[in-house]
C-alpha cells in the first residue's frame, strides 16, 4: 500500500483526507454513515449533545443491552412508542405523559392501551441515569428517538444516526386526535395513505415502515377481524388455522407475533411473511395486494440492504415530524409530566437555566 516512490504530494494529500475523515468519525469501527437521510429540519442536528451530554450515546446503548437480556420484547415496546410519539401531534413526547393530572392523554385512547408500560418505564429510567450524567438537558422526545434506533440496532437491524434537538410539548393529545393519527390495524392501504400523506409520508415510506413489524406481539383482538366471522380469503389457510388455536373465538385475550420467521429480530422476514399471505394484520397483507405498493415489498423481500436501507430513511423522516426546537416547549424533568404539573420539581438541581424558575 505504502508505495514510497509515488508523488510525496499525493501521498500526504492523502493523508490529510484519511485524517480529516477520521476526525469526524467516519473512522470508527462499526461505521454508522453508510445510509442516505432525509433533509434535516431547522434546529435538529446530529451532534447537538456533543459538548453538553457527550456520553449520551453509550448510555442509552448500555442500558438497553443490559435490558434486553431479560427482556427483547421490550425493544420491539420502544420502537413503537417512536411511532406512535411521532404519528400523534409530532415527536414531543407527548406519549409519555401521564394522562391522569390533566386529563386524558394518549395512553388512555385506544390504540395506546396495548403500549408495554416497560417501554415507559425503561425511558424513565434512562432519563434518570442521564441526568445523573449530563443534568436535565436531553428532551424525553429525543430519549425516546434515541431508544428506538438502538432497539432497532440491537435486534439486529441498521445502525443509524438519529438527529437531536427536540423539546418535549407541553399540549396533552386528546382521544379523538390520537383516534384519527394513528390508523387501525385493520385499515386498507388507501386509507393507510390517505393518512401518512396528512403528514407528508409517501407510499414507499408506508411499506418500509411497516417494516417494524419484523417484531414485537399483537393481542388477537388486532386481527380477528380477518377470522371471524369469516376468514379473510386473503390468509394463507394454514396460518389462518394456528391463528384461530391461538385466538379461539371465545377468547380473544391472547397474544401471538408479528413476524413468524424471525419474531425477535429485525430483518427483512415480515416481507417474506407477506408474500406468503401469513401477514397479521389487514394493514399488513393488502400492502401485498395492492398495486401500488406489491413491488415494493417484493423488492424489500428479496433485498434486505435495500430494506434497511430504506427504513433508516424513512424512520429518521418519520422521526422529524412536527418537532419543537430551539426555545419551544420544554425539557421534561419527569418524561410523564409536564414541569409545570411536577409535584417534585423542586427537588430537582441542575435544571435546564430558568425553566424550573417560571415553572410555579
Ligand atoms: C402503518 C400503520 C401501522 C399500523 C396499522 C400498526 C398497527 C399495529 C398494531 C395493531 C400492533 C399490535 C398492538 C397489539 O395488539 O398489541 C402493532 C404492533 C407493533 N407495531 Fe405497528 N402499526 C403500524 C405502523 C408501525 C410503525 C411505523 C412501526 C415502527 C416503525 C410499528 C412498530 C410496531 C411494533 C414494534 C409493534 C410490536 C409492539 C410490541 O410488541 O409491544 N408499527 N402495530
Ligand atoms: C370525539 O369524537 C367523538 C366521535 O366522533 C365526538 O362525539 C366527540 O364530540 C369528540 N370529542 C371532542 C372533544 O372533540
Ligand atoms: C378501503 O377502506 C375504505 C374505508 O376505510 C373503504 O371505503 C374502501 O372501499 C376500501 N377500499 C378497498 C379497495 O377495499
Ligand atoms: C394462546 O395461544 C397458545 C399458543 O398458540 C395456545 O396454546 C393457547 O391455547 C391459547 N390460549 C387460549 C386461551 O386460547
Ligand atoms: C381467556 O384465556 C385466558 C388465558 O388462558 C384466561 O386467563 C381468561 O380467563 C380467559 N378468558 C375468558 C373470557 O375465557
Ligand atoms: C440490494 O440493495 C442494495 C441497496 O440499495 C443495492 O446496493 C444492491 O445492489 C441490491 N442487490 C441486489 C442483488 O439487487
Ligand atoms: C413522574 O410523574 C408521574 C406522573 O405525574 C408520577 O406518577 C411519578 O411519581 C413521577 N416520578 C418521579 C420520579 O417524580
Ligand atoms: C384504532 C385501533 O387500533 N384500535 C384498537 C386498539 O386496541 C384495542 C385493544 O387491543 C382494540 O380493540 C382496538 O381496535
Amino acid at each position: 500500500m505504502a508505495s514510497a516512490s509515488a508523488s510525496s504530494s499525493l501521498s500526504t494529500m492523502s493523508l490529510l483526507l484519511l485524517l480529516a475523515i477520521c476526525i469526524s468519525s467516519l473512522c470508527s469501527p462499526t461505521r454508522a454513515d453508510e445510509f442516505d437521510y432525509p433533509p434535516l429540519v431547522n434546529g435538529l442536528s446530529f451532534s447537538f449533545y456533543k459538548s453538553k451530554c457527550p456520553n449520551l450515546d453509550s448510555i442509552v446503548r448500555d442500558f438497553l443491552k443490559n435490558s434486553f437480556k431479560n427482556n427483547i420484547g421490550l425493544a420491539a415496546g420502544l420502537l413503537r412508542l417512536h411511532f406512535h410519539d411521532c404519528f400523534v401531534q409530532g415527536c414531543d413526547g407527548s406519549v409519555l405523559l401521564d394522562g391522569s393530572a390533566s386529563g386524558p392523554g394518549e395512553q388512555q385512547a385506544p390504540p395506546n392501551l396495548t403500549l408495554r408500560p416497560a417501554a415507559f418505564k425503561a425511558i424513565n429510567d434512562l432519563r434518570a441515569l442521564i441526568d445523573k450524567a449530563c443534568g436535565q438537558v436531553v428532551s424525553c422526545a429525543d430519549v425516546v428517538a434515541l431508544a428506538a434506533r438502538d432497539s432497532v440496532y440491537l435486534s439486529g437491524g441498521p445502525k443509524y444516526k438519529v438527529p437531536l434537538g427536540r423539546r418535549d410539548g407541553l399540549t396533552f393529545a386528546t382521544r379523538n386526535v390520537t383516534l384519527a393519527s394513528l390508523p387501525a390495524p385493520t385499515s386498507n392501504v388507501t386509507k393507510l395513505l390517505s393518512v401518512l400523506s396528512n403528514i407528508n409520508l409517501d407510499t414507499t415510506d408506508l411499506v418500509a415502515l411497516s417494516g417494524g413489524h419484523t417484531i414485537g406481539l399483537a393481542h388477537c383482538t388486532s386481527f380477528t377481524n380477518r377470522l371471524y366471522p369469516t376468514q379473510d380469503p386473503v390468509m394463507d389457510k394454514t396460518f389462518a388455522k394456528n391463528l384461530e388455536l391461538t385466538c379461539p373465538a371465545s377468547n380473544t385475550t391472547n397474544t401471538t407475533v408479528n413476524d413468524i420467521r424471525s419474531p425477535n429480530t429485525f430483518d427483512n422476514k415480515y416481507y417474506v411473511d407477506l408474500l406468503n399471505r401469513q401477514g397479521l394484520f389487514t394493514s399488513d397483507q393488502d400492502m401485498y395486494t395492492d398495486k401500488r405498493t406489491k413491488s415494493i415489498v417484493t423488492s424489500f423481500a428479496v433485498n434486505q440492504s435495500l430494506f434497511f436501507k430504506q427504513f433508516v430513511y424513512s424512520i429518521v423522516k418519520m422521526g422529524q415530524l412536527s418537532v419543537l426546537t430551539g426555545g419551544k416547549g420544554e425539557i421534561r424533568a419527569n418524561c410523564s409530566a409536564r414541569n409545570g404539573d411536577n409535584k417534585f420539581l423542586w427537588s430537582v438541581v441542575g435544571g435546564e437555566g430558568g425553566e424550573s424558575a417560571s415553572v410555579f
